[in-house]
């Protein structure tokens, strides 16, 4: 009989995703890795199958269908999710209010919150039949402060908390663990994809050491490797050069 979890992560071809795939492959957790980069993803599960069995989807969050038509796709083995890891999303654009870009907007509720809510639609009833399960959202501290021109990502980010506490409430009487991991700057492909491959984005991670995507993973298989009766709920971790949102002590 294999006892393994199984542990399904969004956002996994890449930044904080794809890091804690690989922490929770070193622990022999089983993988269902999604993104809509299926090169990325393929290059992941090379990576990992050594360490333990990995599943890939690859679908859009945006796709209320497609997510579950992905999900409900799972071969058997794979079929049991006994911790989800709502990770995909991203900021896009860094404009005034006055000044935002709609496209932008649609993108940021569209993913960061709408799709996290329907990976979880797709996945909630099975935990709630096993009356198990673990819920990690990955919000952020823009989810707890709001700063100059990050309206929309930091209401996507406070929704992403809002949601988070009520899952937890809505699924105590399941058993459910539900959480919430807010980190601050981590270097990855983030940057890139809120200036659009603008060299702007070069220059967020200079001057500091920023959080990687590694110390989030360690944070986030901390949390699903507690005991039983352990939820962390939430948690807020900055680099040490950062003290919020607009203060990072940076060498000039
Ligand atoms: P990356 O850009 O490196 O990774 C984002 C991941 O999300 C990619 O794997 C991407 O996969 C996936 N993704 C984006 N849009 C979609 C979509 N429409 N459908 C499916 N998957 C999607 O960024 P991070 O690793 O930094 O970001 C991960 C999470 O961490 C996000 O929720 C972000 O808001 C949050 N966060 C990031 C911080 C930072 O400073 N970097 C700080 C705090 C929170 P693909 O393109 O293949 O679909
Ligand atoms: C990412 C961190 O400060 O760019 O959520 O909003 S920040």
């Amino acid at each position: 009989m294999n006892n393994k979890k199984v542990a399904l992560i969004t956002g996994a071809t890449s930044g904080i995703g794809r890091a804690t795939a690989h922490e929770f492959a070193k622990h022999g957790i089983k993988l269902i890795i999604c993104g809509r980069r299926q090169e990325r993803l393929d290059t992941v599960q090379e990576a990992l199958q050594k360490l333990t069995e990995v599943h890939t989807l690859n679908f859009d969050v945006r796709d209320k269908d497609a997510v579950f038509k992905a999900i409900n796709s799972l071969p058997k083995d794979f079929k049991q999710i006994d911790i989800l890891i709502n990770n995909a999303g991203n900021a896009h654009g860094l404009d005034p209010i006055h000044e935002g870009n709609i496209d932008d907007w649609d993108a940021m509720m569209d993913i960061n919150v709408k799709g996290l809510l329907y990976v979880s639609k797709a996945v909630i009833p099975q935990m709630t039949e096993r009356t198990s399960g673990h819920i990690i959202n990955i919000g952020s501290s823009a989810g707890k402060e709001v700063y100059p021109k990050g309206n929309v990502y930091c209401a996507s980010k406070h929704a992403v908390l809002a949601v988070t506490e009520g899952m937890r409430i809505d699924l105590n009487p399941f058993g459910i663990k539900v959480a919430a991991i807010n980190p601050g700057l981590v270097e990855t492909e983030f940057s890139q994809v809120r200036f659009k491959g603008e060299t702007l984005a070069d220059n967020v991670y200079k001057g500091y050491k920023a959080l990687q995507p590694q110390d989030v993973a360690d944070v986030i298989y901390f949390a699903i490797s507690r005991p039983a009766h352990v939820n962390i709920a939430d948690v807020l971790m900055f680099c040490t050069a950062q003290a919020s949102s607009t203060i990072v002590k940076k060498q000039i």
